[in-house]
């Protein structure tokens, strides 16, 4: 079937839809690794070429699929004509009556594609959902949220997409009009300003009045979610629009998108780091939420290599190939206190990169780095800050601040050095290459030594189990969807392309890791890669209908639980606490482990439709459920593999 949005056919094209977003992908620069290229996506791409203005026009005119004059619609008709004109694939959502019209005209006049509805078990994890498939895909996801009580369950998801910087559309709904609200349950779910509470931590928020201000302020809320620094935005959609009777279409528009080019930043002021980076006899560059898209890989390889220069990889967006010489994460604290110039691009918190917080009575702190060090910051954190909310950090002087989109100024600070760069420069950078491809081999060579210590312990080492797992996988195309919560993964995996990495939660709000990796593994779907979730025991149990979500959904995805049987970083926050009183550690299981009953995942997991095994605590039996997991994700469903673990 085909449903008929303006001059737009869209088929019918099985579950997924397509990942590429014309008007959003317009943003992004064309693919640019060899690996984005060498796999190519059944459907349109991340990163494929826009429509043309003239494409554009068209599908942005009202929808010919509006009835004419007489003939019966709903006002929610024409917000889904909206939401397709913005191509969003996907709405995460748990139902609820405050945006049942919308929901309605989604699943019939909608035809369920383009967008398709999700189903989900919590407010909370539509939105996580939302956030990893944002990140997985480079466009952003719906998410519709029931009214007051949906609003503040999607809250703490909403506060992790605002601190990782990621484009979410939430749609409250709502009745604004007290004489129209049901009795009883329509008055407690509505508010006169639902976006009140999560207004700290969206970018922008709207309560439309009118189906013509819905159109307009539902484009603008695409426009601010997607414009560096992105984030979360929110519109209202007020159920009296929703289900009012559309006799005609009249005059009423959808404005067309037309994505903002990322700011970069000053030229001369770009010129200036050149100079100095060039200049530098041990430069470093530490990237954080740099890479929005593939290209920010590729250029930051290329900026690395003119220059010889190390890159620290905070791991929270996939920045650089950790198998690179110039990856050089593992040297952080030497390289930070003997550089003569750090560059931080869009680098979070710049403070704690070159002081060092010790966590004890006092709060001492002291400086990491040399005297008369050159700091320069290129990121976009200070083009939007709210004041409520403290995820800016600690402020840090800089020397030198330029305000504008990483990625984007990197070709501008690329085609600088290249002219600072006389031949004399050239051979000094060049000498310094040798020293940065021992000190990789021998940081790699640690790891893989340290990764055999307690190799047939029981429970498994976090090691054992990393290192199980890329066995496997390492012949596959696979992706860790999940942040990295077992470091040896990125010590010694091959982190080789853009895609391979989804990275952190923002807000280290727990309750994320399970549902952003379904999310994550609804956008590499299409590409058919293996999708990976190390799934830590404590952050399963606070959002674990995701799972159900995957398996309705029939979304490949292998979960690897990383079950230390405990809230385990809390349990150390306790031993600090009381040794530093002499009280002595053994109270501090108390509140912080998941002990008596343990609790039985692959049990869970089975009794929501997922296949599983487990609990695993003999190390050799690892390998073999591993092996059969993958084949059921390989066949197109989820898996779980319950993996009993040392603490960290
Ligand atoms: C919503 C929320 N509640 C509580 C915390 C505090 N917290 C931080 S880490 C942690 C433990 C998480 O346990 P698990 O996911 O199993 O990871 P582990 O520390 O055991 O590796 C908790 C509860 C939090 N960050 N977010």
């Amino acid at each position: 079937m085909t449903v008929t949005s303006g001059k737009r056919r869209v088929g019918r094209r099985g579950f997924m839809t397509a990942v590429g977003v014309a008007g959003a992908a317009s943003a992004l620069p064309g693919p640019s690794s060899a690996a984005e290229k060498s796999s190519p996506p059944p459907r349109a791409p991340r990163g494929a070429p826009g429509p043309s203005i003239g494409q554009i026009d068209a599908e942005t005119k009202v929808p010919a699929s509006l009835p004419m004059a007489g003939t019966l619609s709903a006002g929610a008709d024409f917000m889904v004509d909206v939401l397709k004109s913005l191509k969003l694939p996907y709405i995460f959502a748990n139902p609820g009556s405050s945006f049942r019209g919308l929901q309605e005209s989604v699943i019939n006049y909608g035809n369920n594609r383009d967008p398709e509805f999700l189903t989900c078990m919590h407010e909370e994890s539509s939105v996580a959902m939302a956030h990893g498939y944002a990140k997985a895909a480079g466009v952003p996801a719906a998410v519709f949220v029931h009214g007051t009580v949906g609003t503040q369950h999607a809250s703490m998801a909403l506060y992790n997409a605002w601190c990782d910087r990621v484009p979410v559309i939430a749609v409250l709904g709502n009745t604004v009009n007290a004489a129209t609200r049901r009795p009883n349950i329509d008055w407690v779910h509505s508010a006169q300003d639902p976006a009140a509470i999560i207004r700290d931590f969206t970018k922008w928020d709207d309560q439309p009045a009118s189906l013509q201000h819905f159109a307009e302020s539902m484009v603008r809320a695409y426009k601010l979610t997607m414009t560096s620094p992105m984030g979360p935005v929110a519109i209202v959609a007020d159920a009296d629009l929703q289900e009012m009777g559309l006799h005609d279409r009249g005059p009423l528009t959808i404005p067309k998108y037309t994505p903002n080019v990322p700011p970069q930043g000053d030229s001369g002021a770009v010129r200036e780091v050149a100079r100095l980076l060039v200049a530098a006899e041990r430069p470093v560059i530490v990237a954080d939420r740099l890479a929005r898209t593939p290209a920010g890989l590729t250029r930051l390889v290329e900026l690395a290599e003119l220059l010889n220069v190390p890159i620290v990889d905070q791991g929270n967006r996939p920045n650089f190939p950790n198998m690179h010489y110039l990856s050089q994460s593992a040297q952080a604290r030497q390289l930070i206190n003997k550089a003569d110039v750090i560059l931080g691009l869009e680098l979070a918190n710049f403070w704690g990169m070159v002081n060092e917080y010790i966590d004890n009575a006092e709060h001492t702190t002291s400086s990491k780095v040399t005297k008369g060090v050159k700091l320069i910051s290129i990121g976009v954190q200070d083009l939007f800050i709210r004041s409520n909310y403290q995820d800016f950090e600690r402020f840090n002087a800089v020397d030198l601040s330029i305000a504008g989109d990483g990625e984007a100024t990197l070709p501008a600070l690329i085609e600088a050095v290249k002219s600072e760069l006389s031949a004399g420069r050239q051979s000094v950078v060049a000498a310094r290459g040798d020293a940065f491809r021992k000190s990789h081999a021998a940081a790699f060579e640690k790891a893989r030594v340290d990764a055999t210590y307690a190799w047939d312990a029981s429970p498994i080492s976090t090691a054992r189990l990393a290192m199980e797992l890329w066995q496997q996988i390492k012949t596959e195309d696979w992706v860790m969807v999940s942040p990295t919560s077992v470091p040896w993964t990125r010590r010694l995996w091959n982190f080789d392309r853009h895609y391979r990495l989804v990275g952190n939660s923002g807000g280290e709000g727990i309750g994320y890791g399970l549902p952003a990796s379904v999310g994550a593994a609804v956008a590499h779907k299409p590409y058919g890669r293996l999708c990976v979730n190390i799934q830590k025991d404590g952050d399963f149990m606070y959002a674990n209908g995701a799972l159900w979500t995957a398996a309705h959904h029939r979304i490949p995805l292998l979960s690897v639980m990383y079950n230390n049987r405990a809230y385990h970083q809390e349990t150390m926050h306790l031993q600090r606490m009381a040794a530093r009183w002499d009280r002595g550690i053994d109270r501090t299981h108390i509140g912080t482990t998941i002990t008596d009953p343990f609790i039985d995942y692959a049990k869970i997991a089975q009794g929501m439709g997922v296949w599983a095994e487990g609990p695993i605590t003999d190390p050799n039996a690892l390998a073999p459920a591993l092996r059969r997991a993958i084949q059921v994700v390989k066949s197109g469903l989820p898996a779980l593999v319950d993996v009993v673990t040392q603490p960290r």
